[in-house]
């Protein structure tokens, strides 16, 4: 009897472990063409026209088809280009808003047989193509909607005689198109066939996109659709080439206002940055970034494509995070690509097909803590190893926080990590956390949030170790993970300062800041005067002091209102946070204090903290709660942490963001067009476009790190305080790192006679650096 029973249970295993079925797929899932998309990883968008000629990036539409031609003009040059730079696929801008048709349409005149290019006769779509069909790389189209040349643009028949007519010859004749991608930019100003006026259209519904799409569909099913609300591939809501470090496949396009239909040109463009969680569609992001400053070829811009470096960190931050980078090329009035631009490619193409040659995780022993009805043929960890991203590593329906050890059996060095997940299931993990076996434990070194397609962690520096463990802290389900890879990227020293737009690096890095002073008990608010004279509170002392061009430090104002954050305005007074009466305060050089603002609609401020003053006079200024010891009240009278404008002469402060936890430091950019503001309790940095009555828009995750204070160099370079300076370029990609030897670094800004001295306030004490740039303040 005892073995009949042993032997039934053990029929039963065997059942349960080899018949489990395979998890339930969750959430919204890929399509064909989106998978396709996925392993393309990296496309690059072509822009070549009548601007190429005109030395503009948005052509007005009344440019003469004689300046098109190329007489070097070689698809194989850019395509193979291309592929050397390890990219698997082109985009073609076959028309941009100009309206100049690279190819010969039959919709209108303005097109290539117009131009001497080969006598009329060219057609660079089709040489594309024939390229593409030679080196095995993708093909995709970007017909821009907007015309500007069209004398139809703004009536229905533009739609139905003129735009989808030429998708429908583009899909005809140029296909198999593995993406075609529609822009945003819409309406406005053109030649409109010799009208010449503004055309306004209603983004919502003059395209009548849901029969656009229609044609690709019916046409091209496998290409996936680009656009601000996808309907496949999702714009990442902006054009540095990064996703938010937390970036989901799934996605919900909102319309900016409420009750009304998102559209392309039409949505909270910044959601496209790290997606929804709980976004009704698969609608993953990519990330376009030109490769030059601009979209098109321009002579002045020689030289200035980014370096395998900037390459490398803009890869990291997009196809790292589940996204496709589509990096914009620049041919030339030639018809072919700059040889730098040649040689940066196949730089960074090399350097990319180094790092990932060798996965050091294969051969490592592996042992889950749970493997699928223990199955581990089809669900088994060894599934990770292969290769493959839809073989994978499953765990029971009730496991979705397992752990995966990999003994490595010796020591081995790497410093980027690799995981998927079998997309095909859907998105299922939230986190993760890897940790290595060091002096006798385990000890984290990374975590990641949003895996994917394709998730890459790039440590700091370099770990070397012999086992290795993988923990799920959070999925929604259990888990279908495909891939887990250890590589280690070869990194040059001190690549991080340099400046990919200048030859100079931002200052002698074999220097650190120097000392000025140690005598106070908490430095902030340094600001500079228009002589370049240098400014800065010690808050608990209640004091300004003063460093002079001379290099003179003296105290220059006793009882302050505990004076914070400080900024000059034009007249040459010192604005300061007085946050002991939660006050701003003009302070006149003769030391003279005027109350420039009180409260918030009869409340009392939290503390203004940090304060960037615009050319028109106009304060923008953040108001944490920082419970001090010299105040009365113990909590705050307002209902929130928030960042407010005061314009010039006003008492009451308007209200312009409230979407921060804790915003801390702010700087705007000369020309007025954007401030940055940093939320030092969620640690991270934001940049907002600045509208025209001063309140905010277009909110943008710039860095994943907070801080204190922030200012800017003349190459649009950001510095930010807190732990010593970390600087950013305007990309938000982090260039370097100035260590300063206290607990705290509060507060810096550009001074000097030539402003080109960074002052640093950091806890105790005051620092000088010498730079090769300059502020802007
Ligand atoms: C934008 C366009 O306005 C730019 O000129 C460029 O083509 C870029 C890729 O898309 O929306």
């Amino acid at each position: 009897m005892k073995k009949i029973v042993f032997f039934f249970s053990f029929l039963l295993f065997i059942q349960f472990a080899f018949c489990q079925p395979a998890p339930k797929p969750y959430g919204p899932l890929p399509t064909k063409g989106q998978l396709n998309w996925q392993e393309t990883e990296m496309y690059c968008l072509i822009h070549f026209g009548p601007d190429t000629y005109t030395d503009k990036e948005w052509g007005y539409g009344d440019e003469d088809p004689a300046i098109f031609n190329p007489v070097q003009f070689n698809a194989m040059q850019i395509v193979g280009a291309a592929k050397a730079g390890g990219f698997k696929g082109i985009v073609v801008v076959a028309k941009h808003h100009d309206g100049f048709c690279l190819w010969p349409t039959k919709t209108t005149e303005h097109n290539i047989s117009k131009s001497p290019y080969k006598n009329g006769k060219g057609d660079i779509l089709q040489e594309y193509r024939d390229a593409c069909n030679k080196l095995g790389m993708k093909m995709g189209v970007y017909c821009s909607p907007w015309d500007r040349n069209s004398a139809l643009y703004g009536k229905p028949e533009y739609v139905t005689e003129v735009y989808r007519k030429q998708l429908e010859e583009l899909y005809s004749h140029y296909g198999p198109i593995f993406i075609s991608w529609f822009d945003g930019a819409n309406g406005g100003d053109g030649y409109y066939g010799g009208a010449k006026e503004v055309r306004k259209i209603d983004r919502s519904t003059y395209y009548g996109w849901k029969d656009t799409w229609a044609i690709p569909r019916r046409m091209q099913p496998n290409a996936v659709l680009f656009g601000d609300v996808g309907p496949d591939v999702r714009w990442v809501g902006n054009e540095a080439g990064h996703a938010g470090v937390t970036s989901w496949a799934t996605y919900t396009p909102h319309a900016p206002d409420e009750g009304k239909e998102p559209s392309n040109g039409y949505t909270k463009d910044y959601e496209g940055t790290e997606g929804h969680r709980d976004g009704k569609y698969w609608i993953p992001a990519e990330c376009d970034v030109p490769f030059r400053p601009g979209w098109f070829y321009h002579k002045s811009q020689d030289g200035k494509a980014k370096n395998a470096d900037s390459l490398l960190n803009l890869y990291y931050q997009s196809v790292g995070r589940g996204a496709c980078l589509d990096l914009g090329l620049e041919p030339n009035q030639r018809g072919l690509l700059n040889d730098d631009d040649v040689a940066k490619l196949k730089d960074f193409g090399n350097r990319l097909k180094n790092t990932f040659a060798v996965n050091l995780a294969k051969g490592a022993t592996l042992k889950a803590s749970n493997t699928r009805g223990g199955n581990q043929v089809k669900f088994g960890a060894a599934n990770l190893m292969d290769n493959d991203r839809y073989s994978y590593w499953a765990t029971d329906d009730k496991v979705t926080t397992p752990e995966l050890i990999l003994d490595l059996h010796k020591n081995k060095t790497f410093n980027v990590i690799r995981l998927r997940e079998n997309i095909k299931l859907g998105q299922r993990i939230d986190a993760v956390a890897v940790d290595v076996w060091k002096n006798g434990k385990w000890q984290q070194i990374a975590e990641a949030t949003s895996i994917g397609g394709n998730r890459l962690i790039r440590l700091p520096e370099n770990i070397k170790t012999s086992k290795v463990r993988l923990r799920v802290t959070k999925a929604a389900v259990c888990i279908a993970l495909s891939d887990f890879g250890l590589y280690n990227e070869v990194r040059f020293p001190q690549p991080l300062f340099e400046d990919e737009h200048a030859q100079t690096a931002l200052y002698d890095t074999t220097k650190r800041p120097e000392l000025i002073s140690k005598q106070f008990a908490f430095t902030e608010g340094a600001s500079v005067d228009k002589k370049g004279n240098v400014f800065f509170t010690d808050q608990p002392n209640n004091k300004i002091w003063k460093y002079s061009v001379d290099g003179k430090l003296t105290m220059w104002m006793d009882n302050t209102g505990r004076s914070n954050g400080t900024y000059f305005d034009k007249e040459g007074n010192l604005v300061t946070c007085a946050d002991e009466h939660n006050q701003l305060w003009s302070i006149a050089l003769d030391q003279k204090v005027t109350i420039l603002l009180t409260d918030y609609n009869g409340k009392l401020m939290n503390g203004p903290n940090d304060i960037w003053i615009d050319s028109k006079g106009g304060i923008y200024m953040t108001d944490p709660y920082y419970q001090r010891d010299y105040w009365a009240r113990k909590k705050s009278d307002l209902d929130g942490q928030r960042v407010y404008y005061l314009p010039k002469g006003s008492k009451q402060p308007i209200l312009i963001d409230a979407s921060l936890k804790q915003p801390n430091g702010i700087v705007g950019t000369p020309d007025g067009q954007f401030l940055f503001v940093t939320d030092i309790a969620d640690n991270k940095l934001y940049k907002f476009s600045i509208e025209k009555d001063g309140k905010l828009s277009n909110r943008l995750l710039f860095c994943n790190q907070g801080g204190d204070g922030i200012t800017l160099d003349e190459r649009g370079n950001l510095y930010l305080a807190g732990n010593g300076v970390t600087i950013y370029n305007p990309q938000g990609q982090k260039i370097g790192h100035i260590p300063v030897p206290e607990q705290w670094t509060a507060n810096l800004c550009f001074g000097g006679v030539n402003k080109d001295i960074l002052f640093i306030t950091a806890s105790k004490g005051f620092y000088k650096l010498k730079m090769n740039v300059k502020g802007v303040e």
